[in-house]
């Protein structure tokens, strides 16, 4: 045991076997509560290593025993759902979801720290009238990235350790680096309890790199620890993909290999969880090999099995539709509703972003979805606007096109360059990132802006497309006549009405902000990148999938 670490007399408690050592925690000769830790707003005050060398030690003098350590986990509020006003109406409470990657986190935490987690997307809470923590732990998508950043400026000001992780802290770890005080990249189960340790022994390290774990060393998330303000639980049951379609970052973060959670534990997990309504957050639950099709069927035997009494809904490929059996067990295990990423109305779109799923099928995809919803399952369809091969009048084509297909929900997002994609490196390559005064500009990266240079479209004109396909679909007519079906067909009515109704009422705000993105400044286009993927791992396998993401 270090010098500095002293037995609890309080409680003479021992620490989880994870940590074989004492819950106690060091005051420093500030006498800020909190383990010193290089780098570190006070130790660079102190004259101490900037952060970059190698770990530094705390002093063992002056050394105070408590019994807690602290931890907050923070999601950053993100604009795109503060468009939702959780305030302003119930119908919202069924669009904010919970942050998995730090409930998951947490469960990876050893017992004797106290951990709180804050999702600013409910509420965000005064932090500087909170108990002092000893570590602060940040998650972002790219579109959190700035606010991440303030929230790491606020307790490094008052001398809080702050660990940022998640996929663009992976995708960005440079710009993150000097913002934070240890950037972990990728998967964090293999390095989260490392991590807590150096902070423990004041040796924080710039930078720990996790790892693509085996699926039975995901813990089930601690799904106790945020209650009451969602509609909806959430839990994973597989990672990665084998596609590398050329927009989204989910292969290059989880690698190539379809790697699938014991059934037990996934079985296990969604019975703990509190909600009745959960989010299976899978890029593709069902997989599409035949190995993976078993599987998933085995899962859904075996949730039938537990009697969960729950509604779930998930992304999936279109091949759902192929395999009776698979949709037939599908809702009887309770699933209310899959996310089918369709992309583009059309062949040569398919093509552009790498969906050669759909494209090989080359097929009419209005009768899958009908024998989806023949089980009483929601079909929310997704697709991206703003490819080379899109022309004017692409809104109006894909709303008819989902409305041809009679998908119950409509999803349509401007095709974005999200760092550590392959888009992103095309993109940037012929200088057609538009929003790119980065970290600033990161807030614009929620699929909702047209934040690159597309070919055939101005800004204006493609902001004017979407505003078309969301009025095309979603008009007072249009939404009556859908949700009455789902009335007639007695296919979830509720939840479609909800889910109708709140992206209507979302649509003039999020039309108010793309506007003004619009008309604001002209961008100079710096062009400076300080993101770089990491470099995939697992070995290719499987089919291409056809998902919903992002
Ligand atoms: C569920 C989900 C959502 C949910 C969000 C739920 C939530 N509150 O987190 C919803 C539907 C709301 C959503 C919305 C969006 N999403 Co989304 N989403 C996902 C999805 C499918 C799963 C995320 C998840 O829960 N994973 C499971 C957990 C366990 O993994 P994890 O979060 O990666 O956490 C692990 C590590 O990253 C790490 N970690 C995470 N945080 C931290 C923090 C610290 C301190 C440390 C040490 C480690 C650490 O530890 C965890 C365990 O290993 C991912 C794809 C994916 N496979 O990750 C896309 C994904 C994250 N989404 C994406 C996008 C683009 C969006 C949207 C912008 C799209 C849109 N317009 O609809 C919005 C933006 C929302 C926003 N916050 O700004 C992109 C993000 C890319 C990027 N660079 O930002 C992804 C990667 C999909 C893709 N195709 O590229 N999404
Ligand atoms: S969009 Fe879906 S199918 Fe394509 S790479 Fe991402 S997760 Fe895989």
């Amino acid at each position: 045991m270090p010098p500095w670490y002293e037995h609890d007399q309080q409680t003479n408690e021992r620490l989880s076997p994870q940590q074989g050592q004492q819950r106690t925690v060091r005051r420093d000769r500030t006498g800020l509560r909190g383990l010193a830790v290089a780098g570190s707003a006070p130790a660079r005050a102190r004259g101490r290593c900037p952060g970059t060398c190698s770990p530094t030690r705390p002093p063992a003098a002056n050394s105070e025993r408590t019994t807690v350590i602290r931890l907050y986990l923070i999601n950053p509020r993100n604009a795109l759902v503060g468009l939702t006003d959780l305030n302003g109406s119930r119908w919202n409470r069924y669009r904010v979801w919970k942050p998995l990657g730090l409930l998951t986190l947490a469960a990876l935490t050893p017992p004797d720290w106290d951990i709180t987690v804050f999702d600013e997307n409910v509420r965000t809470p005064d932090y500087a009238k909170l108990p002092r923590a000893d570590l602060v732990g940040v998650t972002a998508f790219t579109s959190q990235a700035n606010r991440a950043y303030q929230i790491a400026a606020a307790f490094r000001d008052r001398g809080v350790p702050v660990v940022m992780g998640g996929i663009h802290a992976t995708m960005c770890a440079a710009e993150a680096q000097p913002r934070v005080d240890a950037v972990v990249t990728g998967e964090a189960e293999p390095i989260w309890a490392q991590v807590l340790e150096d902070v423990r022994q004041g040796a924080l390290r710039p930078r720990y790199e996790g790892a693509q774990v085996e699926m039975d060393h995901v813990p089930p998330a601690r799904h106790d620890l945020l209650a009451g303000d969602y509609a909806f639980g959430s839990i994973q049951t597989t990672r990665g993909c084998p596609l590398n379609c050329s927009f989204c970052s989910v292969t290059s973060f989880n690698g190539y290999r379809y790697r699938q959670r014991p059934v037990a534990d996934v079985v296990r997990e969604f019975a703990a969880i509190p909600e009745k309504l959960v989010l299976v957050v899978d890029d593709n639950l069902i997989g599409t090999s035949r190995e993976h099709i078993a599987r998933t069927k085995e899962l859904f035997r075996a949730m039938i099995k537990a009697d969960l009494r729950k509604q779930w809904i998930a992304q999936v490929t279109i091949n759902i539709a192929d395999d009776n059996e698979l949709l037939a067990l599908a809702a009887q295990a309770g699933c209310a509703g899959v996310f089918v990423g369709f992309e583009s109305p059309t062949a040569a779109g398919l093509a552009e972003v790498g969906k050669k799923f759909n494209l090989v099928r080359g097929r009419d995809f209005a009768a899958p979805v009908r024998r989806i919803q023949r089980h009483r399952i929601l079909v929310a369809g997704s697709f991206i606007m703003g490819l080379d091969t899109d022309k004017p009048g692409i809104g109006e084509r894909i709303a008819e096109t989902a409305k041809h297909y009679g998908v119950d929900i409509l999803n349509t997002l401007f095709l974005t360059p999200l760092p550590g994609t392959r888009l992103w490196d095309e993109l940037g390559a012929q200088g057609r990132i538009a929003a790119d005064r980065f970290p600033d500009d990161w807030k614009h990266y929620t699929l909702t802006f047209p934040v690159a240079r597309y070919r055939h479209f101005s800004t204006a004109g493609i902001a004017q497309e979407m505003e078309t396909c969301d009025q095309t679909f979603y008009s007072l007519k249009n939404t009556l006549r859908r949700v009455w079906g789902n009335l007639w067909h007695r296919r979830k009515p509720l939840i479609a009405l909800v889910a109708n109704l709140s992206y209507r009422r979302n649509l003039p705000q999020s039309r108010k902000n793309c506007r003004a993105f619009v008309l604001s400044p002209a961008r100079p286009g710096t062009g400076s990148v300080v993101c770089a993927a990491p470099k995939v791992t697992s070995s290719t396998r499987g089919l291409p999938s056809a998902c919903a993401s992002p």
